[in-house]
Formats: structure tokens, sequence, C-alpha cells
């Protein structure tokens, strides 16, 4: 087995609050992410390298043991499923709630509720276990575009202010969970590389324990 550890990076708005938190772990990249078309970056730690991918395909890397740890979001590991993997820190960043929306002022009026998502694992579990039928009708984006067309009684989205769904004539109605972005990592890995990965862990650790005592300051 290798000696690097491989740390896979969610791209996009997760990456923007992870690398200030990295570098409170003293962890920076090499090179400036944002600058480059590369996707592997060494940092100043010898023994960590950074892989940067799309938030759906974190889960699969670790799983699989192409990364040791990941950063992702709990909606993703929630869809994603988490076998082969450990969850051992909240980073706390990236904080928003996965809901059901639906028309404002609108009761959901279908005996089988349409939903779409891209959730479309969380949604069948979520409804399933209220006992409501509901067929799930899988999107890639603008969920809530979905009710505005017909297409659907129901989104099961993230919301963070509300704003996007009251732009688009859309009210929250059911908490399904609170997400935040958190660590996970391949359960082999931790094993077989203990040694590597539990001081990367107690830095890490670390730098999200003094974020929450200077809020609370
Ligand atoms: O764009 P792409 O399909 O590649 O991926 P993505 O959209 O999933 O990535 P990105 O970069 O948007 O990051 C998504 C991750 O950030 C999620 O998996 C969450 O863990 C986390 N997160 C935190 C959010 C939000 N807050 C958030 N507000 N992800 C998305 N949103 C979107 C939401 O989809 C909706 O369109 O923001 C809108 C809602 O925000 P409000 O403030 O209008 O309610
Ligand atoms: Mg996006």
């Amino acid at each position: 087995m290798s000696k690097q550890l491989i740390l896979a990076l969610s791209k996009g708005r997760i990456l923007d609050e992870t690398l200030p938190l990295l570098a409170d772990a003293g962890i920076t990249p090499a090179e400036d992410l944002s600058k480059s078309r590369k996707l592997l970056f060494d940092t100043n730690l010898p023994d960590v390298k950074l892989v940067v991918i799309r938030a759906t395909d974190v889960p699969t890397y670790v799983q699989l043991g192409a990364a040791d740890l990941g950063i992702a979001g709990k909606d993703v590991l929630l869809e994603h499923g988490v076998e082969g993997l450990y969850e051992p820190l909240d980073l706390n960043i990236a904080r928003c709630k996965l809901m059901t929306a639906g028309v404002s002022g609108l009761p959901p009026s279908h005996a089988r509720r349409r939903v779409a998502t891209k959730f479309v694992n969380v949604a069948r579990r979520y409804y399933a276990e209220q006992g409501i039928q509901a067929e799930v009708i899988k999107l890639y984006g603008a969920m809530e575009l979905a009710p505005l067309m017909n297409l659907a009684d129901e989104i099961v989205d993230i919301v963070d202010t509300g704003n996007t769904l009251r732009a688009n004539g859309m009210e929250p109605r059911e908490l399904i969970a609170h997400i935040s972005t958190r660590l996970v990592v391949n359960k082999a890995a931790m094993t077989m590389k203990h040694d590597r990965i539990k001081p990367l862990l107690a830095r890490l650790d670390g730098a999200v324990k003094q974020r929450q005592a200077q809020l609370t300051e």
C-alpha cells in the first residue's frame, strides 16, 4: 500500500469553505487550485496529496480506496450510502437543510405524490417512512422549476435561506435532514494507514474546534 495519503475534495461551494479549514489545519496545496486545470495536487505535507472532483464522486473514490479520505456533504453521503466508509468528523461547513418544498399556499393534492429531485434514494426512503405514496422523478438540476411546469407536486432539495424557493413561488415544507460537510475515511485505510491518518484527523479536528471556539467567544 502506498505511503501517500490521498484526500478527495468536493469541487464547488464546499471547496471554497474547505480550503480555509485545511489551511487552519496546516495543510496547503502546493499551487493555487483555482488557477490550475490539474486535478491532483501536492501539498506542503510530503505524504498528503489532494484530488479535486465532483462532490457526488467523492464517496465512490473513498469507498473503492482510490482516495484514503474524502470531504463531502452529508446530503451526498445520505444519497450515495456509506458502506465501507467511516465518518469520523463533522467539519461544520456548507451547512444547509434537505427539505421537501412545494408551491406556496397549495397543499399537496395528489394521492400519489410526484416528487422531483436529484436525491432519489433519500426521497424514496423519506416518503416511505412517512407512509406517503410517491413517484420519484430524477432531475439533475433546477428542481424548483418542476412544480411550476407541472412535472411534479413537490421537490426534495437543499434549502439554505429559502430565497431560491421564494423566488420561484415555492415554500419549504418538511425537514428531512440537517446537512453539513463531513470527513470520510476508507475503512481499510483507517486500519492499514492508521499511523498516518490519525495525525491528519487530529489536525482537522483541532481546526474545527478552534473555529467553534472563535464563534462562541
Ligand atoms: O453544481 P453541481 O451539480 O456540480 O454540484 P452541486 O450543485 O451539488 O455543487 P455545489 O458546489 O452547489 O455544492 C453543493 C453542496 O454544498 C451540497 O452537496 C451541500 O452539501 C452544500 N450546500 C450548502 C449547498 C447549499 N448550501 C445550497 N444552498 N448546496 C446547494 N445549495 C443550493 C440549493 O441547491 C438551492 O439551489 O442553493 C439553493 C438554495 O439556497 P437558498 O439560500 O436560496 O435557500
Ligand atoms: Mg451547483
